[in-house]
């Protein structure tokens, strides 16, 4: 090395090799500097350490809470490191858990199904065994999150399901009357969730029970409240057009949702024909006070549903140019962004104008004091709480950050440009999301984009490839995109919520509702979950009663009769962090998670006569593959 290279790179050999700080500061340009050739592979990897590298070992600082996609779960991640610590089955038949299979999930994913629904599924296992999660979004107190639950749509299927953030699994799924495939689904921030918001997308007629199938004239879309609480829906209000996304104010009293297809039309071309579509503002205070006064009709059930199209006092309709998709609100609540998808624009809606819209004071576009253009295809805006917002730019695969106060000034006529830095992403970005960006404690630190396509990013896993979502360090001056994360399915949406918030279980509480029905059974039949080691004869069932405490079940075996109804009760009585115990029946397709101090129980019908093994397959102990008894099946 030269002396001169010495110079220009500003450190010594000496310091290069003794000094791995300084050299960690050069990581940029220790190569132009002709250094480069001095640092070893460590020494790179330290001087590129960037802030999204959580060492083995060191936990991550926020919860990411992820959508599956159409693989219709729900996927926990440790940011920033972006490691996928848990899935939580939703709207799927999961294999290892049992979800879609245990009796205590059966029952969650078919109590809050419809008449017809339950009917349509009766010769079909019960149960819908797909979804299409879209939008998973924490419950509010004052807001900001709470830690209590996350809610999530199914698209498909038009279901809401929400998940205690206690134990991580789902407790309640409901289905939604009226209203075809639930999409843009937000709880209420202020005071509190309350209110789960929620869009059915598709235009049906009401009911959609078989009539009026060609008179497209009579479809409707609707938007539902849910009682975040009892998770039953309080009400409904029909609109013109479909609905996309929506949000909630911070105020407590209006929720906005993203409105297309204002020409009511059924093809593409005729849906994207007109100028400008609407963002739909509610008033949730002259809602409730007309469902009071009885100003609803009932179509599906008793769910009242007021009529919100134009024209009514419950809504209003503002122009936005043109088909618009995601529902933002700013930090400060005092904006709503609403993103143009096939317009360039971004509309900014002031929320302290709406009352005077509603008081007819105002024309609907009075309501918007900024409408910068940033680029094509903005689909969702996610802020960081010093006053920029950054835009996903879906066609040309960018993140657009732009100031908000600047485009309100760029909207009034001053010569200002409120855009302040564009990244290329790769590829085309659908939703994005910052660290606590959906409330009033946005902190600036983390912003991710969930780009539709990976093309070229990882090595060919074939025809089918993951989607890519790239972590963006947005904490500095300017955006640094510090980590690429191949997922699947397509997930659209996320939040990332900070670790304090969230504080789950490490152990179930024994007297957890999700078995209070295995609880009744026993009890009916005498029996101590915690203790048992029985089987009840009752006609053709059989109640079988365990618990496990690693490495064995309390029964080594038990003998059905071939065709017998049998029910199968586990007790983990482990009181460990950890130590989940699992009930696999060969077989007979049986497979379960026990829990640590978890009841869990299965039904199926002893068709197979013969010797059949259960084995616990959750690894538990060094005698793990030990832990197995038998059930005898003898022929009918
Ligand atoms: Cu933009 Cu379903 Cu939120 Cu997809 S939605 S991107
Ligand atoms: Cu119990 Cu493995």
């Amino acid at each position: 090395m030269s002396e001169n290279n010495e110079q220009k790179g500003g450190v010594s050999r000496r310091e290069l090799l003794g000094n791995t700080t300084k050299v960690a500061t050069l990581a940029g340009i220790g190569a132009a500097a002709g250094v480069g050739t001095m640092i070893t592979p460590a020494q790179v990897r330290a001087a590129s350490k960037n802030r999204a590298e959580v060492a083995p070992g060191d936990l991550d600082e926020y919860y990411g809470f992820w959508s599956g996609g159409q693989s219709g779960e729900v996927r926990v991640l440790g940011m920033p490191s972006m490691r996928e610590l848990m899935r939580i089955p939703v709207f799927n038949r999961e294999s290892a858990t049992g979800w879609g299979q245990t009796n205590e999930s059966l029952k969650i994913m078919t109590e809050g199904q419809l008449p017809h629904e339950k009917e349509f599924l009766k010769d079909k296992g019960g149960i819908h065994h797909n979804g299409d999660t879209h939008h998973p979004h924490m419950s509010f107190t004052d807001g900001t999150y709470d830690g209590r639950y996350v809610f999530i749509n199914d698209k498909a299927n038009t279901r809401v399901a929400r998940i205690r953030c206690d134990i991580m699994k789902v407790d309640k799924m409901i289905s939604i009357p009226n209203a075809a495939d639930i999409h843009g689904l937000r709880p209420q921030k202020y005071p509190r969730t309350g209110y789960v918001f929620c869009n059915g997308e598709h235009r049906v007629p009401m009911p959609n029970d078989g009539r009026d199938l060609e008179n497209d004239k009579e479809y409707h879309a609707v938007f539902s409240a849910i009682d975040g609480d009892t998770m039953e829906v309080a009400w409904q209000v029909m609109v013109d057009g479909n609905l996309d996304n929506v949000d909630a104010d911070y105020q407590g009293k209006y929720a906005i949702a993203s409105c297309y297809n204002s020409e009511e039309g059924l093809t593409l071309e005729d849906m994207t024909s007109a100028e400008a579509d609407w963002a739909v503002i509610f008033d949730i205070k002259a809602i409730e006070a007309g469902v009071k006064a009885g100003d609803f009709k009932t179509y599906e059930g008793k769910t009242p549903v007021l009529d919100g199209r134009h024209g009514s006092k419950y809504t209003r309709y503002v122009p936005i140019p043109n088909s618009p998709h995601g529902v933002n609100a700013t930090p400060d609540g005092k904006y709503m962004m609403i993103n143009g998808k096939l317009s360039p624009t971004v509309s900014i809606i002031e929320m302290a104008k709406v009352p005077d819209l509603f008081a007819d004071k105002i024309k609907p576009r009075g309501v918007i004091v900024g409408e910068p253009e940033l680029g094509l295809g903005p689909l969702h805006t996610a802020f960081d709480g010093r006053g920029n917002a950054y835009t996903t730019l879906f066609l040309d695969s960018q993140v657009c950050k732009w100031n908000i106060e600047k485009a309100i000034q760029a909207f009034a006529g001053k010569k200002v440009n409120p855009i302040m830095e564009k990244i290329d992403v790769q590829y085309q970005p659908g939703h994005n999301h910052t660290s606590m960006g959906e409330t009033k404690n946005a902190d600036g630190q983390w912003l991710i984009s969930l780009n539709k396509f990976s093309k070229d990013r990882f090595i060919n896993v074939g025809p089918l490839k993951p989607e890519n979502e790239q972590l963006i360090d947005i904490s500095g001056d300017k955006m640094k995109i510090v980590h690429d994360g191949p997922t699947f399915a397509e997930p659209h949406d996320c939040m990332i919520v900070h670790r304090s918030l969230v504080n789950p279980n490490k152990v179930y509480e024994r007297n957890d509702p999700i078995w209070s029905d295995a609880q009744a059974w026993a009890d009916k039949d005498g029996v101590d979950l915690e203790d048992a080691e029985h089987v009840i004869r009752d006609g053709n069932n059989v109640r079988v009663y365990m618990t496990s405490i690693a490495p064995k079940f309390s029964m080594e075996k038990f003998k059905v009769k071939q065709g017998n109804e049998v029910t199968i009760f586990v007790t983990n009585m482990d009181d460990l962090d950890d130590l989940t115990h699992g009930f696999t029946l060969a077989n007979y397709g049986v497979c379960m998670e026990v829990g640590p101090q978890a009841t869990a129980s299965v039904t199926f019908t002893a068709g197979l006569p013969g010797v059949h093994w259960f084995y616990c397959q959750w690894f538990c102990h060094a005698l793990h593959m030990e832990m197995r008894g038998r059930m005898l099946v003898e022929k009918a």
